[in-house]
């Protein structure tokens, strides 16, 4: 007996309310496509948010760099808009040409510089990328971020540059001291940025805030204002999803996508074994 598509079980599909994805950084190479579009096809919402840095226009620009699986999650967003999902779209400093486009849609995205979403239970929150804030936070988190990871590398040069340092009588300077102050940088950076965020979102008197710009997912209660922040597809894989009661999350999905699949395992061995 051979089992066709119609009837092999249909995959599970994950429902929520909303979906706020952020930094998904299409065209780049760190970009984590293939988790994204498994992510895509695995759930479903009434709204999708698009927190900027979609598309990487930095990396575009430098060299062309488009494989299938880059259009796939286009597709994929694409395909939801057309089926009903309401996708909103705040452009980031990395797709900021997308930003000539507020006040528009197209293929039923709405481009728009900041959204307020409404929670089903009721509260307000600020939807913005937050490169916005970058000149009152100074300091790219990126730059620091590199330096950390070259840390490792610069502990052995330190001692390499020391040691010709010193055959030419200059004293010793720590590259490696010079790096920890950077890194001790990264986390006030953080800091700064979250307040100055949280701060944007009391003054525009809402319940709180979703934006993205810093690769770290967090949900956070500063004071009377909710700060959120949904992450990343370049190296955590992360959403923020809003159940229909108006709860919010931070989803995982490398960890959440096994889960999904060993859920899935049983029936697809027995649709495999029967074809
Ligand atoms: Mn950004």
């Amino acid at each position: 007996m051979s089992v066709t598509a119609k009837t092999r079980p249909l995959r599970h599909t994950l429902h929520y309310r909303t979906i706020f994805l952020s930094d998904i950084h299409l065209g780049f190479k760190g970009c984590q496509a293939e988790f994204l579009l498994d992510f895509l096809n695995a759930t479903e919402s009434d709204f999708l948010y698009l927190v900027g840095d979609i598309f990487d226009g930095w990396e575009m620009k430098k060299k062309s760099y488009w494989p299938s699986s880059h259009q796939n999650v286009v597709n994929a967003i694409l395909k939801k808009a057309a089926a009903g999902t309401r996708v909103i779209y705040t452009p980031g400093n990395h797709d900021e040409s997308a930003r000539h486009y507020c006040g528009h849609t197209f293929d039923n995205i709405e481009i728009c510089d900041t959204a307020v979403h409404e929670t089903a239970d009721g509260r307000r929150l600020l939807v913005l990328h937050g490169d916005q804030f970058d000149a009152i936070v100074q300091c790219s988190p990126f730059l620091s971020k590199l330096g950390s990871t070259m840390y490792g590398h610069l502990l052995q040069l330190n001692r390499v540059i020391n040691a010709l340092r010193s055959m030419v009588g200059l004293p010793y300077w720590s590259i490696a001291a010079h790096l920890k102050h950077k890194v001790k940088n990264v986390m006030s950076y953080i800091g700064r940025f979250e307040e100055a965020v949280v701060s944007s979102a009391r003054a525009q008197k809402v319940q709180g805030v979703v934006c993205g710009h810093i690769h770290k997912a967090e949900i956070a209660q500063f004071g009377d204002t909710l700060y959120c922040n949904t992450g990343d597809w370049v190296e955590s894989c992360t959403a923020m999803l809003e159940g229909h009661n108006g709860e919010l999350e931070i989803m995982k999905w490398t960890e959440q996508a096994e889960l999904h699949r060993s859920e899935k395992t049983p029936k697809k061995a027995a649709a495999l074994h029967a074809a």
